[in-house]
Formats: structure tokens, C-alpha cells, sequence
């Protein structure tokens, strides 16, 4: 096994062999996006991971490890959707914390993939819960915390058909550890085959990842003019993906706040019932 930064790897990673499986883990910081990548690499050093409100994983790194049977994992460790590699992605791993709330945000992050990549998107992903550690000496399982979550969560795992799986990965349970990789693998597998085999790309990152690649490649062999060129485009197509994650962020904003003020109108509604409700009451009382 070996790490490196992702540009280093990109056509390997996107080799069509089938024997490579790529995965990219997405999820808010500190939701143990980088001890999930360990842990499916099984290699606790692979990826930094540790206690921090600021966020650890600055950049977008690719690790990868080769399983018995001869099959590649590589395993995408990244901080934010704009530093995503576009190369063909098996399968999104959406890393989601059974240790902190489930927010409205993390709704918002979900859908947001889904404005900028379309639809298909959600047949690539898989949730990853964390800290399954919390169910060991806890009177609450798994399932009752499934089948107690917020209408948020369940819209998410409703969006990705119930692909979830649960991870610890704190756990000094070898036989624990590889079940919960193996579990996570042949969900992977599931959704490969139900995506005829295709890897998710995405055109926009495709063609900005395809000029960098020759502007890297051929530096010496162009003239200034045309460096300037390719510098120009990968701009432009830079600009065309920060606008659509600002529409995104926008639409979704202006969701949220509708949301919010139905919410209002609602409870607003209930107290004036309930006023007129306990006027009624006292009104029959003194009668
Ligand atoms: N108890 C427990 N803690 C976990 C588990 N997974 C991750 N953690 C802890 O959660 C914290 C954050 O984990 P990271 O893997 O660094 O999170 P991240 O999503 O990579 O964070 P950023 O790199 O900041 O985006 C660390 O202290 C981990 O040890 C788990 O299954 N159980
Ligand atoms: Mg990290």
C-alpha cells in the first residue's frame, strides 16, 4: 500500500479494469471520514484522523490497498466537493456520525450532490454510519436508532434505498473490523452491478481534470500562447462549477427558510387552536 495525492494517481485510479474499485468518502468534518478510509484500508496510519473542530483533511488524498484475491481498493479521502478528482467513482461513501445530531445541513450536503451531479448521483451512494462503538453498552441498538431518526435522516437513507452500513472504527475486534469492511464491499459490489458496471463521471470535472492533465504532461512542448490557452479554459470551467454550487447553495437556502417559516405558520396556528381551544373551555365553565 502506498498513499499519494490524488493528481499523481488519477489514470490509475480510472483504469476500466474491474478488479479497481474506486471510493470517495464524503461527509461534514469530523464525522470520521479519514478513520472510515483507515478503516477499510486497514491501516490505522493511512489517512490523518483526530479531534479537531477546524478539520483535519485539508486536501484531496488517494490511498489504496490490494486485497487477497488481487482486488484494488482505492479509497478517496477529501474535504470538499469542489476538490473531488474526476475519476470514475465506484461508489460515494456519504459518512454520516451516529455520535453527533443529524442536521439539516448534512440534508442540505446530501442534495446538494445531487443539484450539481443530477440525479445518478444518488445510485452511487452508500451511508456510512460511524461510532457503532456507542451500541456496545448501550440498552439502544442500531435499528432503534434507525427506526427513531429524524424525517431528515430517513429522507437521506429513502434517497440512497437503504444502503447503509455501520462502522467502528474503534474497535480492536479483528474479526468485528474485516465483517464491517466485508458488509461495506459487498454493498459496493451491489451498486456496481445495479450501475452496469459504469463508474460515476461527471463531464465538467472530467474535461477540467482531462486539461490539467495535458497542460501538466505537455508544459514543455507548448508555446506560451497556448499554456495561456489551457489556463483560460480550466478557468472557465472552474467558474461554471463554483456557479452551480452557488445556485445550489442559494436554492437551498431559500428551501430552508421556506421550510422554516411553514414550520412557524404551523405552530402559530396550533397556539392560536389551542388559545381558542381554552377560551371555549372557559367560556362553557362559567356557563
Ligand atoms: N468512538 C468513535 N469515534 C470515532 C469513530 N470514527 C471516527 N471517530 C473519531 O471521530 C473523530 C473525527 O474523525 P476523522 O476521521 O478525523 O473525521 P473526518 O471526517 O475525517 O474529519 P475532517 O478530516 O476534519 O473532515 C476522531 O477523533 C475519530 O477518532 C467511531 O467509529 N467511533
Ligand atoms: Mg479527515
Amino acid at each position: 500500500m502506498g498513499g499519494s495525492m490524488v493528481d499523481d494517481d488519477w489514470e490509475l485510479a480510472n483504469s476500466p479494469s474491474n478488479v479497481v474499485r474506486t471510493l470517495v468518502l464524503f461527509g461534514r468534518t469530523g464525522n470520521g471520514k479519514s478513520a472510515t478510509g483507515n478503516s477499510i484500508l486497514g491501516d490505522k496510519e493511512a489517512f490523518k484522523s483526530k479531534t479537531s473542530s477546524s478539520g483535519v483533511t485539508e486536501n484531496c488524498e488517494l490511498q489504496r490497498t490490494v486485497l487477497s484475491g488481487g482486488q484494488i481498493i482505492n479509497v478517496i479521502d477529501t474535504p470538499d466537493v469542489l476538490r473531488w478528482p474526476w475519476t470514475g467513482v465506484h461508489a460515494v461513501l456519504v459518512v454520516l456520525s451516529v455520535r453527533t445530531r443529524f442536521s439539516e445541513e448534512e440534508v442540505a450536503a446530501v442534495r446538494s450532490l445531487q443539484t450539481i451531479f443530477g440525479s445518478r448521483i444518488l445510485d452511487y451512494i452508500i451511508v456510512v454510519f460511524t461510532g457503532g462503538d456507542e451500541f456496545e453498552d448501550n440498552d439502544e441498538t442500531f435499528e432503534d436508532y434507525l427506526g427513531s431518526a429524524a424525517d431528515p435522516l430517513k429522507e437521506v437513507l429513502v434517497m440512497c434505498k437503504n444502503r447503509l452500513v455501520l462502522f467502528d472504527n474503534k474497535t480492536k475486534d479483528e474479526s468485528k473490523g474485516v465483517e464491517q469492511v466485508q458488509q461495506l464491499l459487498s454493498l459496493v459490489n451491489m451498486v456496481i452491478e445495479q450501475n452496469g458496471g459504469n463508474p460515476f463521471t461527471d463531464e465538467l470535472f472530467a474535461e477540467y481534470k482531462k486539461e490539467e492533465i495535458i497542460l501538466r504532461n505537455s508544459n514543455e512542448g507548448l508555446s506560451i500562447q497556448e499554456i495561456s490557452e489551457f489556463k483560460e479554459q480550466l478557468k472557465r470551467i472552474m467558474e461554471t462549477i463554483e456557479l452551480k454550487l452557488k445556485e445550489t447553495t442559494t436554492r437551498l437556502e431559500q428551501q430552508l427558510a421556506e421550510e422554516k417559516a411553514a414550520r412557524l405558520k404551523a405552530e402559530e396556528q396550533a397556539r392560536s387552536n389551542q388559545e381558542k381551544f381554552d377560551h371555549d373551555i372557559h367560556e362553557l365553565e362559567r356557563n
